[in-house]
């Protein structure tokens, strides 16, 4: 069986995009250091002591919303001053390449930290792509990365992944919606197919939205938390709506590339255009205004 396999930064980015055919997915390591980790970590405490006490409230709504598993979405408007992750070169290289495009034409599709606290299930083993409900053969629709805030280890319920899944037939799938009408998929994997993501703050796991994995059970004493950054075309809708969380200011504080992967360009001439131009053009004239 294949596992996933380790880069640095510097690794040669052919390789990268080799083991991404191959693997669907791949971890490169160090892409934020100590200090950002630790920047990162300061910065989401409060908004995730916040949600954890939501959670307690709701309660377990099981699936992929267990009370052990916390999250705090909408990161761009939240932490505008982060936003310089989102457009990490490296990652963007290689989420178009994946997505067959070029950066004009992809957009964030979610931007979560998540944590699993100690005794959260497994989740059940799902293709993050499932969200559009498009026939298959179909090309590849997203890119996820999750970016380790705190140590991922096996006890700690590291991701579940199945490394080559994105090749499947979904003959070897079988579509299930949970209680909440949210898709997943019956897949029994041979144990040998299953590999267990471990690795350090810092750390990033890259995969397609076509591997087949889940986050995996928590069985330490510790919390396993990580930003969860996806990307898309920006000709899907995306999961997460930043439209209705960013004040016209802050899209336009942000710098040109984050702006249109935050979905405020264009593509292709019309898709997604305010009064005939990008909603980045409309902004500025509607700020020039007397
Ligand atoms: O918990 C994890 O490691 C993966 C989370 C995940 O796959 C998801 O929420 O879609
Ligand atoms: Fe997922």
């Amino acid at each position: 069986m294949t596992t996933v396999s380790r880069f640095v930064i510097s690794s040669a980015v052919e390789q990268m995009h080799a083991a991404i055919r191959r693997d669907g997915a791949l971890i490169i390591e160090s892409v934020l250091s100590q200090a950002e980790v630790a920047d990162l970590n300061q910065r989401f405490q409060s908004a995730l002591d916040e949600e954890k006490r939501l959670q307690q409230g709701r309660g377990d709504l099981g699936g992929y919303m267990p009370s052990t598993m916390v999250f705090a979405t909408n990161l761009p408007a939240r932490f505008p001053e982060i936003a310089r992750h989102f457009s990490h070169p490296l990652i963007l290289e290689l989420a178009t390449a994946a997505l067959g495009t070029d950066l004009a034409e992809i957009t964030i599709n979610t931007t979560q930290v998540m944590e699993s606290w100690p005794g959260n299930p497994a989740q059940p083993l799902h293709r993050d792509d499932v969200t559009w409900p498009l026939p298959a053969p179909r090309p590849e629709l997203t890119v996820v990365t999750l970016w380790a805030l705190q140590n991922f280890t096996a006890e700690a319920g590291g991701t579940n992944v199945i490394p080559g899944s994105h090749l499947w037939q979904d003959a070897r799938l079988t579509p299930q919606y949970d209680a909440d009408g949210h898709p997943a998929y019956k897949c029994d994997p041979r144990p040998d197919e299953l590999q267990r993501i471990e690795m350090e703050p810092g750390s990033v796991l890259f995969f397609l939205g076509s591997l087949v994995h889940g986050g995996g059970n928590n069985t330490s004493d510790r919390v396993r938390r990580f930003m969860h950054i996806g990307y898309c075309h920006s000709w899907l809708r995306q999961v997460e709506n930043q439209y209705a969380t960013l004040s016209r200011e802050q899209v336009l504080s942000f710098p040109p590339v984050v702006q249109r992967l935050l979905g405020f360009g264009i593509y292709r001439f019309e898709l997604g255009h305010t009064y005939n131009v990008s909603p980045i053009e409309y902004y500025q004239r509607e700020l020039m205004k007397p």
